[in-house]
């Protein structure tokens, strides 16, 4: 069990609004479609890593997640497991539209019958994901025809943003108002012979921007490289820097945990692409920091 249970989101509290872009009325607001089409868990999936718990298990288990007749009747195009609060318990975000022309919105004469509402589901950590999606914010309230969705960091204050593209429709930037109430870490992972001679580069929001020159030589995100945030007291939570994963969408590469009200990190472990392991200690918490390969332990 954890040292300490992460603060839950009050009741009613808009957990994600949209940021600095407009939000318009939606083409029609919320009239969830008539069931139709595949579920959008159909295929469930374990999230990256190992922490099954976060997913409430393997395949075949939607049901009793929670998950498959909640998202039934909806074609989720943009989809990730990320922690939305930052309590070590993986979330999960869908954004949906429809392929086929959804009856109901045709016999209304909407001008664009495929728009669906996102949906967002809270992880209690017991097996069972909790449909939150009333309680995310304005955003949540639309119904667009949802296609990609981009998540990372985008302002840089320890929390996931989300960036939805929809058909048809202005994009979303759905920030996050509640992850950065708790602890986190965020780790960069380069290769080898790409940085300069630092080991360790640190700062929040100092990290290195992507894609930038660090030390003299151009950095290299060691995508698919899997990282165990070791804590004293607590699981070792598993993830995997990775850019993919939403329709013609990239994430950002940079791994971001959540660690709830654990205010240290005991190790971090690093299983390179290539399958060397290597780990390091003293990391600081609460902000990004670069880790270059082969100059663990
Ligand atoms: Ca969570
Ligand atoms: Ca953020
Ligand atoms: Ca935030």
């Amino acid at each position: 069990m954890p040292a300490a249970r992460a603060r839950q989101p009050a009741r009613g509290h808009r957990a994600v609004v949209v940021g600095p872009l407009p939000v318009r009325r939606p083409h029609r607001r919320r009239g969830r479609p008539r069931r139709r089409g595949a579920a959008a868990f159909g295929g469930c999936r374990r999230p990256p890593g190992r922490d099954r718990r976060a997913a409430g298990g393997g395949g075949g288990r939607c049901a009793r997640a929670g998950l498959g007749p909640a998202s039934r009747g909806y074609t989720g195009f943009g989809t990730a497991w990320f922690d939305i609060d930052n309590d070590g318990l993986l979330d999960l975000l869908t954004v949906n539209g429809a392929v086929q022309t959804i009856e109901a919105l045709r016999r209304a004469n909407d001008p664009f019958p495929l728009h669906q509402r996102k949906l967002l589901f809270k992880n209690p950590g017991q097996g069972r994901f909790e449909d939150v999606t009333a309680r995310g914010g304005a955003a949540f309230e639309l119904s667009e025809v949802g296609r990609g969705a981009a998540f990372g960091d985008i302002d840089n204050d320890g929390d996931e943003d989300v960036v939805v593209a929809n058909n048809g429709g202005q994009p979303r930037l759905l920030i996050n108002n509640i992850g950065n109430r708790n602890h986190w870490i965020g780790l960069r992972l380069v290769g080898a012979a790409q940085v300069g001679a630092q080991n360790i580069v640190s700062g929040s929001p100092g990290a290195p921007k992507l894609g930038t020159s660090e030390g003299g030589s151009r950095t290299r995100d060691m995508l698919g490289a899997r990282v165990g945030i070791i804590r004293e007291g607590g699981p070792t939570l598993w993830r995997r820097a990775r850019s993919d994963g939403s329709y013609a969408s990239a994430n950002d590469p940079r791994v971001l945990v959540g660690l709830g009200q654990f205010t240290s990190v005991s190790r971090v472990r690093v299983v390179w692409p290539g399958g060397a392991t290597e780990e390091w200690s003293s990391i600081p918490i609460d902000r990004y920091t670069t880790l270059k390969e082969g100059e663990g332990k």
